[in-house]
């Protein structure tokens, strides 16, 4: 490990289990209560705005009562040292949660948009966001009452992906952390970076859709794997 500098680190809702957020598709996940073709579609929001706002609704006020976890934690403190000697990392999390900023992350690509802003459909610019939309508040900047919530959907284009793709091209070690790996592009990273000559690492309670992908994979709860895997990696490199 000590020849790594660049590295790159996915996330999924599975490193924000601990902290109280419900994943995806796990037994008892979000996909279990609302279908996703309601909830997370353009084509769903538009039959049905209201359904989908108080979705949203309901989920950024949860975020707001939650905290970080030790896996978050692990991986700021990953960020404010893994610098110097052509040392790089980004975090790219599909997670529209705040988990890891609010842990002190820095270096860090919200794929999939962000529950603390809205999108305003009319004029195209973006807000931090912390209240309720379903009453259909004014857009801040042009005043239409157009805002949706500022995640990425089923059949949009997730953000940054130049930056991302950039980036995965370029790194030495590729982690993917608590994602299922059943969501496109994010789920094809791996196989990208493997291409791209990168050593490929999953930290995932159990093995995920692509798991053959991995040099190496570790299963447990991320907030006992990925902290470990943090001292194990300063401490190789001296850091720690
Ligand atoms: C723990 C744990 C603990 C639990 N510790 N671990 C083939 C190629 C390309 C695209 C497609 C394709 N086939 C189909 C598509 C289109 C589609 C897609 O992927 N569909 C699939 C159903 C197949 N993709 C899209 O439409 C995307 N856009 C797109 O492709 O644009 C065109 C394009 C083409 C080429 C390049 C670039 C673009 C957009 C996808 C948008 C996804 N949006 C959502 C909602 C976001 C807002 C919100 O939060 O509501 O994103 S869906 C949902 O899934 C959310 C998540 O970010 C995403 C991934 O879920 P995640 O994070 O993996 O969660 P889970 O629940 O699935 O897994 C959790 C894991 O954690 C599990 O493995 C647990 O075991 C584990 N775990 N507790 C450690 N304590």
């Amino acid at each position: 490990m000590s020849d790594i500098r660049r590295i790159l680190i996915l996330t999924g809702a599975g490193i924000s289990a601990e902290s109280g957020i419900d994943t995806f598709r796990s037994a008892g996940g979000l996909w279990e209560k609302h279908r996703v073709e309601d909830v997370a579609t353009p084509e769903g929001f538009a039959r049905d705005p209201d359904l989908v706002l108080r979705f949203y609704d309901m989920r950024r006020e949860r975020i707001q009562e939650v905290e970080p976890n030790p896996a978050h934690s692990a991986l700021a403190r990953l960020d404010a040292l893994w610098r110097g000697e052509g040392r790089e990392l980004l975090i790219v999390t599909q997670n529209v949660d705040d988990l890891h900023e609010r842990a002190g992350a820095r270096r860090l690509i919200h794929m999939h948009g962000e529950h603390l802003a809205a999108w305003c459909t009319a004029c195209d610019r973006r807000h931090a966001w912390r209240d309720t939309l379903i009453e259909r508040p004014p857009c801040p900047a042009c005043g239409v009452p157009a805002l949706r919530p500022d995640v990425v959907w089923f059949g949009e284009m997730p953000y940054r992906m130049g930056d991302i793709y950039q980036a995965v091209g370029t790194c030495d070690l590729f982690v993917s952390i608590g994602t299922s790996g059943a969501v496109y592009p994010a789920a094809g990273l791996v196989r990208d970076a493997r291409a791209a000559g990168a050593a490929t690492l999953e930290l995932n309670l159990e093995p995920s859709q692509g798991t053959r992908w991995f040099d190496d994979a570790r299963h447990g709860p991320a907030s006992e794997l990925v902290p470990e895997w943090v001292e194990e990696l300063l401490s190789e490199s001296r850091l720690g």
